[in-house]
């Protein structure tokens, strides 16, 4: 699906998204979606739609398959004999996940356990041909009421640009986002981001670091968020404990899936660490998932679930994802709350493959 705009951040530009939507259906003409949130370009992670599609086609269904399950927490164990890969399996796991909640007549986020009604919505800005542009863009999205700006930055489009934004807008609610594209080096430029307030700053440092940047974090008076660095709870658990970071942005493909994002969030919240969903540009179906994990207590800033409307001209599910006074309301039907739009995802898809259970 073509983006409105394309989206540049530090380690490459994304003018489409390519993906696929996984349907599990049960016995019963019940069905539950996932989305792959993985680009076609291992540049955030190693993962990509090709790789996704090679691993839950000839590793992810036949395990799935072997034997009934009770519980989709039960998929991720099983699937722990397959190394990584989080994005294809989080894509598989969350189909079973929507399918579990309409059987039980639940809205996925009541079956994760979420208590919000409606989650606060923020928005994650590309870099920007200029900062007048970025100013501009800002000015929009701030209008439309997302309620936190997050800018994407790398070295030389960084101190100069948010002092600018902070001085048009100082009292917004700003963040900053590497995607790793720092060293342990350049320590006095990120210092200097400290005199801006910004809410965080998200992985400055390498994508699988977790000592350096606890180093780093010791001589900065902004929050770190870790984002890349975190793929499990093994993970989380070494940030917190080493002082990595003091927020995570929680990503269900990055991470393995629902259950496992359950499993950071609850770790989180008995640290008091808060947490905040992030996003990978994701169609209706993958919005839907992350509106849905973020109705659970320890999501405590913005995400970086912004609607349908920032990022497509027509998503694939009905009615799309609204803002509502910069909020996003939690549907309280079964599942993920929103029917799939057969006709705009007809319009877009390119191939089916249907597996089914020997
Ligand atoms: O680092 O959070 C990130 C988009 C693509 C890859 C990585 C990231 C992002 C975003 C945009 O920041 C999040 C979104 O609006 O979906
Ligand atoms: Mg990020």
């Amino acid at each position: 699906m073509d983006l409105k705009n394309p989206f540049q951040t530090s380690f490459g530009t994304f003018s489409t998204k390519d993906f696929f939507i996984v349907e599990a259906v049960d016995g019963n003409e019940n069905s539950g979606y996932g989305e792959s949130v993985a680009f076609p370009v291992p540049w955030y992670t190693e993962e990509t739609v090709a790789t996704t599609e090679h691993v839950i086609k000839d590793f992810l269904l036949p395990l799935l398959f072997k034997e009934p399950i009770r519980h989709p927490d039960e998929i991720s164990s099983r699937f722990s004999v397959i190394r990584r890969n989080n994005m294809a399996k989080a894509a598989v796991e969350g189909a079973v996940w929507d399918l579990y909640a309409k059987r039980q007549g639940m809205s996925l986020a009541t079956a994760l356990g979420g208590e919000k009604h409606r989650v606060e919505s923020g928005v994650s800005i590309g870099i920007q041909p200029s900062v007048s542009k970025l100013l501009a863009v800002m000015e929009h999205h701030l209008e439309e009421g997302y309620k936190r700006i997050k800018l994407k930055i790398k070295p030389g489009i960084d101190v100069a640009v948010i002092r600018e934004v902070r001085h048009h807008f100082p009292d917004v609610q700003l963040m900053a986002d590497a995607n790793s594209a720092y060293t342990v080096q350049d320590v006095d430029i990120l210092k200097q981001l400290d005199e801006f307030g910004l809410t965080m700053i998200e992985q400055p440092l390498g994508h699988d670091d977790i000592y350096e940047h606890s180093i780093l974090q010791s001589q900065l008076e902004t929050p770190i968020c870790l984002d890349e660095s975190i793929n499990s709870l093994t993970d989380a658990r070494a940030a917190v404990e080493l002082g990595s970071c003091r927020v995570i942005n929680l990503k269900i493909g990055r991470v393995g899936g629902l259950s496992e994002t359950k499993k950071i969030h609850d770790f989180c919240r008995e640290k008091n660490i808060p947490v905040w969903c992030g996003g990978m540009l994701e169609a209706g179906v993958g919005r839907a998932h992350n509106i849905a994990i973020a109705s659970l207590p320890q999501f405590m800033y913005p995400g970086d679930i912004s609607a349908s409307d920032r990022y497509w001209h027509r998503d694939i599910i009905t009615p799309p994802v609204m803002l509502q006074n910069g909020e996003i309301a939690i549907k309280d039907t079964p599942g993920i709350g929103h029917d799939i739009d057969w006709e705009a995802l007809e319009t877009n898809r390119i191939e089916r493959q249907v597996h089914r259970r020997q």
